[in-house]
């Protein structure tokens, strides 16, 4: 349904992304992407480069007068940083960085240059991720889905963040993450965090973390249990895995959820007064059967401490073959915080495809009316036959 491919090196003249699938008739403003963008510039721990960049797209097609026409649409983004590399004398880059792409993009290309590994692999791609995703909140927008996150833990400072019971109380969060620069809403641990930081920086080190993405709005009934390509969890796990530096994602808590009991894991369903069926918890993060259950949907990302490290990690010269330690350039000292709307972004994208999977519709005017008519959480839309049946396959075994 909806596709993207991104394009670009770090240190070249622009970043590009194709965006097919949109369908016509939604508002976009550049303005509205450059508002995510500028999210991802943000966060304690950042490195040099963003104060080099000022990330500002250029909508090339698929946007006539502020509304997508249904076409592709092509993004770009300049790299400022561009004009400080475009003619320099470059010096070889020979030892590889334990963690990072360079060794093995260079075993899989044949590259003679590491440089060309560090090109493509490096986070810089992310600023693509975030104007599709934009995009894709755009969308969800026009049906009142709301995808948004915040940081759970940074090296061993952890927040104490519960499930939460309303939207309310999700936007409340929302909020004191973005005005916290570690992008964590408990403000105790927002504090310990940025101390955390700072000695990481003074160490000449670097730092992972947890990041929670919460999408409110999100009707019942996106995804499917029948196929397992179709199911959402693997699509949100497939998607937020692929975000460079997370090497693991849960939906809801579920590593912590296989200590207990399934009696104590399960969300109880009871009815409301006017026949509506409620979960109690939402342990289950908002899927169950790779389907959406309609409650706050919860993805979480693990981060690991990013490659490039101040203090040098030994590794080999591959032009001499003799053991040395990495040299540095400049990198991020916690890309946790900036990763918030890169994580978002994955998760955005995977939810408008979903509902244009469920909704079909070649723009967003023929979307609206189905939306409205979706199957809810309600006993007048789960008419039972409640009598005895047959399977009735006209399949004899033998
Ligand atoms: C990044 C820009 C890059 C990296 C960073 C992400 O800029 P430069 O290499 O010029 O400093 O700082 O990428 C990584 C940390 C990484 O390990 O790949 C950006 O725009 O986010």
């Amino acid at each position: 349904m909806l596709r993207f491919l991104t394009a670009g090196e770090s240190h070249g003249p622009i970043l590009t992304a194709i965006l097919d699938g949109m369908p016509a008739n939604l508002p976009l403003t550049a303005e509205w992407i450059n508002a995510e963008l500028a999210r991802r510039q943000q966060g304690y721990g950042r490195g040099g480069r963003m104060a080099i960049e000022r990330d500002q797209v250029h909508l090339g097609g698929g946007v006539v007068a502020g509304k997508t026409t249904g076409a592709p649409i092509a993004l770009l983004v300049e790299n400022r940083d561009y004009r400080n590399w475009a003619e320099k004398d470059i010096p070889p880059m020979t030892v590889p960085r334990p963690g990072h792409a360079d060794l093995t993009a260079s075993v899989k290309y044949g590259y003679r240059e590491l440089r060309l590994s560090l090109e493509r692999a490096s986070a810089r791609e992310t600023t693509m991720r975030v104007a599709v995703g934009a995009v894709c909140k755009r969308l969800l927008a026009e049906f009142g889905i709301q995808v948004q996150g915040y940081v759970v833990s940074i090296g061993d400072v952890e927040a104490d963040l519960p499930d939460l019971a309303d939207s309310a109380s999700y936007q409340a969060r929302f909020a004191a993450a973005e005005a916290s620069d570690v992008r964590c809403p408990d403000p105790e641990a927002a504090e310990r965090m940025h101390a955390a930081i700072r000695a990481t920086i003074q160490a000449k080190d670097t730092l992972g973390g947890v990041i929670e993405v919460v999408a409110l709005g999100v009707p019942p009934g996106l995804g499917s249990h029948v196929q397992w390509d179709r199911k959402l969890d693997g699509q949100l796990l497939a998607a937020v895995g692929s975000v460079p530096s997370v090497k693991g994602a849960e939906i809801g808590r579920a590593f912590q959820l296989t200590r207990l009991r399934g009696t104590a894991v399960h969300d109880e369903i009871e009815r409301a007064e006017d026949g509506s069926l409620r979960r109690r918890t939402n342990r289950a993060g908002g899927l169950e059967g790779g389907i959406t259950t309609g409650e706050p949907l919860i993805v979480r990302a693990a981060l690991k401490p990013i490659a490039t490290t101040l203090t040098p990690l030994n590794s080999v010269d591959l032009a001499s073959g003799e053991p040395r330690q990495i040299e540095y350039e400049r990198s991020d000292f916690c890309q946790v915080p900036r990763g918030v709307p890169i994580i978002e972004a994955m998760v955005a994208f995977v939810l408008a495809n979903a509902l244009l999977e469920k909704l079909g519709g070649d723009s967003v005017d023929e979307m609206r009316p189905r939306f409205a008519a979706l199957r809810r959480n309600h006993l007048a839309d789960l008419p039972m036959d409640n009598q005895t049946w047959q399977f009735g396959y006209q399949y004899s075994l033998k």
